[in-house]
């Protein structure tokens, strides 16, 4: 039976069951203590009681993998505003690496996966399908006991334990088979003064290889999500960058972070474009075991929820402006610029500003564009510092790659 319940201590004497509030006489009064009045009825229920909880106990993890102790959605969300499908799939190998990726169809997963975007009090469902062969699970696998399959596990948003996405909570999706995640984008509680979820989270694989799906996340199995309040205001353009090990952005590193087509240059996971005066939100994320900060020249932001200064501007002394930021494994925070603002079309570099990860590839573009769309003439063509062949790192035709 579990051990995980939480119970007041029984001053009485440990009776399994405790009196019903109702039962508990007033404060001050005299009599007898509530398990010295128990009739016969009242204990024959206690036993039947005792007898049921034992029973249930044995089938608890069964249980609780069907879900059938734990609410479906949290408090305040009654239904689904929203639905969507999502799919894992196993993408075409990275070098040796094997890739991953979540996808709004199965054709068009990616890593990252798409933006997932939310209003506060709006509550999402989300039928993840699991494409990815049980054959690649078992290969990422790092213990044979360890069940095959992949998740959907979500940070700053609310969501019960049948969406947490864990091994442990039994809320996975086995090769083959599908599962619907409910998030809740709770807004701010005046009564209880507990915060909304406005803000940039992520949401990420949590089984894939082991407990805490390392082997999923460095697959590719991550995307952002922007939680807004009703009357933020909205950017052009949002683009996810996941900083990771190896000096990766987005698991690609040097050339190869960056995968714009000089030419007829689609804004894309990897590749960061935008016309001069949009505004661009990045959200910015930290996976693996690396400390990292992001950094972006010719452009500054303010550093607070929406990154853009409120109009009024009469505490505009009180928020920070900064253009580089630290960033933990596991933090996520949201950055908006208006791309070129002041300084023009180029290809503003973007990189983390830990010298030996931007020296070894950590580092992309946000080409800016004139506002027709076009570069200028000058700009036409963009070099990436070279990657050096470090231990691990190779550098082919398609430029640097990530290895595990
Ligand atoms: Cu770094």
């Amino acid at each position: 039976m579990s051990g995980w319940r939480l119970v007041e201590d029984d001053p009485a004497g440990g009776n399994a069951a405790s009196p019903p509030a109702a039962d508990v006489p007033a404060a001050g009064a005299h009599t007898d203590p509530p398990h010295r009045r128990r009739t016969g009825g009242r204990r024959l229920m206690v036993v039947m009681a005792t007898v049921l909880l034992t029973l249930v106990g044995a089938g608890g993890f069964a249980a609780a993998r069907t879900g059938a102790f734990f609410a479906e959605r949290p408090d305040g969300c009654t239904k689904p505003d929203r639905t969507l499908q999502l799919y894992a799939v196993e993408l075409p190998k990275d070098g040796t690496q094997t890739r991953l990726g979540y996808g709004l169809t199965p054709q068009t997963a990616s890593y990252p996966g798409p933006t997932m975007e939310m209003t506060e009090g709006e509550c999402l469902a989300i039928t993840l399908h699991n494409l990815v062969p049980a054959a690649t699970l078992e290969r990422l696998r790092t213990n044979p006991a360890h069940p095959l399959g992949v998740s959907l596990h979500v940070h700053g948003v609310k969501y019960t334990q049948l969406s947490d996405g864990t091994v442990q909570s039994g809320s996975f999706v086995p090769p083959g088979e599908s599962r619907t995640y409910t998030w809740y984008a709770a807004p701010r509680n005046k009564k209880t003064g507990a915060p909304g979820t406005a803000g940039y989270w992520w949401y990420h694989d949590h089984v894939v290889g082991g407990p805490h799906g390392t082997q999923g996340l460095g697959a590719g199995l991550f995307g952002g999500l922007v939680v807004r309040r009703p009357g933020d205001p909205k950017p052009d353009r949002t683009y996810t960058v996941v900083f990771g090990d190896l000096q990766s952005i987005n698991l690609r590193r040097g050339a190869a972070a960056d995968t714009c087509d000089a030419q007829n240059p689609q804004p894309g996971p990897t590749c960061l474009v935008a016309r001069k005066g949009e505004r661009v939100e990045f959200i910015v994320v930290g996976i693996g075991n690396d400390m990292h900060t992001f950094h972006l020249h010719g452009h500054a932001w303010v550093d607070n929820r929406t990154g853009v200064m409120p109009n009024g501007e009469a505490f505009a002394d009180t928020v920070n402006v900064i253009d580089n930021k630290p960033l933990g494994p596991g933090d996520s925070f949201g950055v908006t610029v208006t791309a070129g603002d002041s300084v023009g079309p180029g290809h503003w570099m973007l990189h983390c500003h830990m010298q030996f990860h931007s020296d070894g590839g950590m580092s992309t573009m946000l080409h800016v564009l004139d506002e027709n769309g076009n570069m200028p003439p000058g700009h036409d063509a963009h070099t990436h510092a070279a990657a050096p062949a470090a231990a691990g790192v190779t550098t082919g035709a398609a430029g640097a790659h990530q290895h595990n």
